[in-house]
């Protein structure tokens, strides 16, 4: 290494696994990016995005001053001119018609980034409107309902104990790609390899034989959209043949009786031919399950983003519950989150649980959830005129224009706006639409802690990333856009004092910490602990405090061992808090303090299941698939990222191909109830025969985008395809699995 260099480390912010990075810098200049080998939880492993950061943090394309409609063009302004413009366009709004009239969707980076993360619910607070969007709903929405409602809080979704498990049953997820999802581990591949290698089994459910059934012990086909109807069968199964042990579990688990009856009508036998997974493997994989001394269920994004959303997943957490796996070593277990884990705060063991439906939305009736409403919902409460109507949108780090259904609806509901603001860091599909454009910054200029993924670790770590370039000339961190945006939702102007706002926010979380009965600082004074705080400010001194009032923090001196960020930064590669232990009944907060296996509200959704045992299949059904090298849809500007073949393809599988007359590299249109899209074909017994898979995430090649290596790899954008009005009706999710549409030759 040459004497000028100089060496950072940096966790990965791109995916859930939570990679730590080793940065040789020069300057400003990123010279190379490998894995930290010294990283208490990654060990040294990357993946392909990892190394493109070097990319992402140089490409020219990424916004670096705010950008301002002038004449119907977007172009360079400084921040006070944003500023006043918002405020002057803004403000109006949210006085009349009112706070309602401005919607917010919050895309995936928010989950990912500290600074949007805890500013992002300043800014939803000043704010006040209850048009709240995110892509959740296009995404795990299913299973935040299901664990809420079976343990009490949101977060509180077991994960499987990947090291210690002998048997994994794994559905709708393909790691060996996304490299896990609700599941943080780095090399997700690797420990799924040390599954097999240790003697143990590792099965996959999935329509589309992906690179993780290749290195499973055993792959099965199942009809998009079916899972629940499958894991009902290995229910009924557990019930018929007397396989329940709960264990340790029997005394914290209310709702046994109940479920044994709704499982009854779900024998294999009448679930095979509607999900397509035989009675004798069904039966079979019921017995392993049940056998195995360590085996988890998991099931991830193919589960969620379809019609029976909530009911797999509450029903893969049911079979951890009935064959005793969950909540021990090697099954389906709880993380204990560092920071600001809601099932770490208050009293152990009992809660409030949690509710939905506290209000609907405007045009459709959709149930709230969590404080938000479908994002499958936004372009008709944008469109549908009278009392109430999004007049504003303010996008958060999302292109919802990709993400979400019914693509063209929502871009031209967009172009009908009164005005729009978006947070980002390129001109995209969604951004092109907006009035005006804030932009974040490298991920290599701002700390990074992920508040949300350490809560779903397969570990208990902890892990600081302080920047590792400094705020450039001209730009500024995110989380003060965010104060400055609240402070103009909340009236006080484009001008208001940031460090008063930022001690105000601060504050009261204080205030909240030291008046929490079973908080680790309750009863201390106020002052004091902001005093402890001092000199940090923004992000940064809000994860210390949550850090320092945690689980396994040093309460601000009471435990004088304990964690604090002082610590975090003391230790670059991270802090390992061990293995995960089991929790129950501690980590619980349902009112009943149990476990609740049958909640209302979700065998009140059985009926529809039942329903459908009976329906016919769908001649042809479209699904999606991620790629190792793509992020959604806003790493393709990445030339090393995109460079190779064409990767938007539609996979066919060789019978359909004949049926359709279509062969390997033809062009096929896809058509569905709310669109259509002309595909390059990718003939391949990979898929299940009546499945065609599209990747999301594509679609470039939009008008007045600023994208321009993504634009000379532009491919269709999914979610054309995709159906609006077609929603799990318990979580409000947007089915993007399972479609039904109609495949023609293009001559
Ligand atoms: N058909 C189909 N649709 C899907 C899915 C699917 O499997 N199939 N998956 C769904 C899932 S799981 C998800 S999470 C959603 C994702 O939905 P979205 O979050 O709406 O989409 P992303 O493609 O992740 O877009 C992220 C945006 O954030 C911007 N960005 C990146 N970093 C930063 C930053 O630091 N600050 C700011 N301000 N902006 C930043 C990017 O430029 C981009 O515009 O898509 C969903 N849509
Ligand atoms: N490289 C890369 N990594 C990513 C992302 C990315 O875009 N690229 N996105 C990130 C995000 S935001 C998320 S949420 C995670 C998601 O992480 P994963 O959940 O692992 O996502 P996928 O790789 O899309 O795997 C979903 C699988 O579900 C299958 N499937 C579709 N429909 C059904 C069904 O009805 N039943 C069953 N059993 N299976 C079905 C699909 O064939 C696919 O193999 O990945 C994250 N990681
Ligand atoms: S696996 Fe995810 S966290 Fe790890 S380097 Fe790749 S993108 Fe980053
Ligand atoms: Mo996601």
């Amino acid at each position: 290494m040459s004497t000028n260099e100089r060496v950072s480390y940096h966790v990965c912010p791109l995916c859930e696994a939570t990679c730590g990075l080793e940065i040789r810098t020069r300057g400003r200049e990123v010279v190379g990016i490998r894995g930290d080998e010294a990283d208490v939880f990654s060990n040294g492993f990357i993946c392909p995005k990892g190394y493109a950061l070097k990319e992402l943090d140089a490409d020219p394309d990424r916004l670096r001053t705010p950008l301002l409609r002038r004449n119907g063009v977007l172009e360079p302004a400084t921040w006070d001119e944003a500023f006043a413009e918002i405020d002057r366009r803004l403000t109006p709004i949210l006085r009349d018609p009112g706070r309602d009239a401005v919607a917010v969707y919050l895309g995936n980076p928010s989950a990912h980034s500290l600074a949007l993360g805890i500013y992002g619910q300043v800014l939803l607070r000043a704010l006040g409107t209850k048009n709240i969007y995110s892509a959740s709903t296009a995404d795990q929405m299913p299973k935040q309902v299901s664990a809420g409602l079976m343990f009490g809080t949101s977060l509180s979704i077991p994960v499987p104990d990947l090291d210690h498990t002998d048997y994994l049953l794994m559905l709708g997820a393909n790691p060996f790609v996304s490299n896990g999802s609700l599941m943080t581990a780095p090399d997700v591949p690797g420990r799924l390899r040390a599954i097999r290698k240790r003697g143990g089994t590792v099965i996959v459910i999935d329509p589309c034989r992906t690179r993780t059934a290749t290195e499973a012990s055993e792959h099965h086909f199942i009809r998009p959209g079916t899972d629940a109807y499958f894991l009902f069968g290995i229910v009924h199964t557990l019930f018929a043949e007397a396989l329940i042990r709960l264990s340790r579990l029997a005394e914290h688990t209310a709702g046994i009786e109940r479920m044994e009856s709704l499982a009854r009508p779900f024998t294999p036998e009448a679930v095979e031919s509607r999900c397509g997974v035989s009675a004798t493997v069904i039966r079979r994989l019921a017995r392993e399950l049940a056998a195995a001394e360590r085996a988890a269920v998991y099931a991830r994004i193919g589960t969620c983003t379809q019609e029976f959303g909530t009911l797999a997943s509450w029903l893969v957490d049911v079979i951890n519950v009935l064959t005793g796996h969950l909540d021990q070593p090697g099954g389906a277990m709880f993380t204990k989150g560092a920071a600001a884990a809601a099932n770490t705060r208050g009293t152990p063991g009992r809660g409030k649980g949690v509710r939905f439906g506290r209000r609907a939305s405007r045009v459709r009736q959709a149930p709230e959830v969590y404080g938000e409403f479908p994002v499958a919902c936004l372009a008709e409460e944008i469109e549908t005129p009278g009392d109430g109507q999004v007049r504003a949108l303010i996008t958060i780090a999302g292109n919802p224009v990709v993400s979400a259904p019914n693509a063209e609806r929502l871009a031209g509901a967009l172009g009908g706006l009164d005005f729009m603001i978006s947070l980002d860091i390129y001109v995209n599909e969604t951004t092109r639409h907006a009035d005006v454009i804030l932009p974040g910054l490298s991920p290599l200029e701002q700390s990074h802690y992920d508040i949300a993924l350490r809560q779903l670790a397969i570990r208990n770590v902890a892990t600081y990333s302080p920047p590792v370039f400094a705020v450039p000339p001209g730009q500024q961190p995110e989380w003060k856009t965010m104060l400055r945006l609240a402070g103009i939702a909340s009236g006080q102007g484009a001008t208001a004092d940031l460090d008063s706002l930022d001690d105000f926010v601060t504050m009261q979380r204080i205030d909240h910490d030291v008046s929490a009965p079973g908080s680790p600082i309750h009863g201390r004074d106020a002052a004091d602990i902001m005093a402890a705080l001092a000199p940090r400010r923004g992000p940064d001194r809000i994860l210390d405090l949550m850090l320092r009032s945690g689980p396994y923090g040093d309460a601000f001196g009471a435990e004088p061992d304990g964690l604090n960020l002082a610590a975090l930064e003391a230790h670059p590669h991270g802090i390992d808090l061990g293995p995960l232990q089991p929790r129950i009944p501690e980590v619980l907060r349902t009112s009943s303090g149990k476990i609740e296996l049958a909640p209302e509200a979700i065998v009140a959704d059985v009926a529809r299941l039942r329903s459908g045992l009976e329906r016919p299949s769908q001649p042809m059904v479209l699904i999606g698939r991620r790629q190792l090298r793509s992020n959604n849809s806003w790493m393709h500007n990445l030339d090393v990222l995109v460079k190779g073949k064409p990767r938007c393809t539609l996979y066919l599988h060789p019978n359909d191909a004949t049926r359709y007359g279509l062969r390997d590299g033809g062009v096929a249109r896809v058509r569905s109830r709310v669109g259509s899209v002309e595909i390059p074909v990718e003939v391949t017994d990979a898929i299940m025969p009546g499945v065609v898979s599209i990747p999301h995430g594509w679609g470039h090649d939009e008008p007045e985008m600023r994208m321009a290596i993504a634009a000379q790899h532009a491919g269709v954008n999914s979610n054309r395809l995709a159906d609006e009005l077609a929603l799990d009706p318990l979580s409000g999710n947007a089915v993007l699995n399972g479609i039904p549409v109609t495949i023609e030759l293009v001559a």
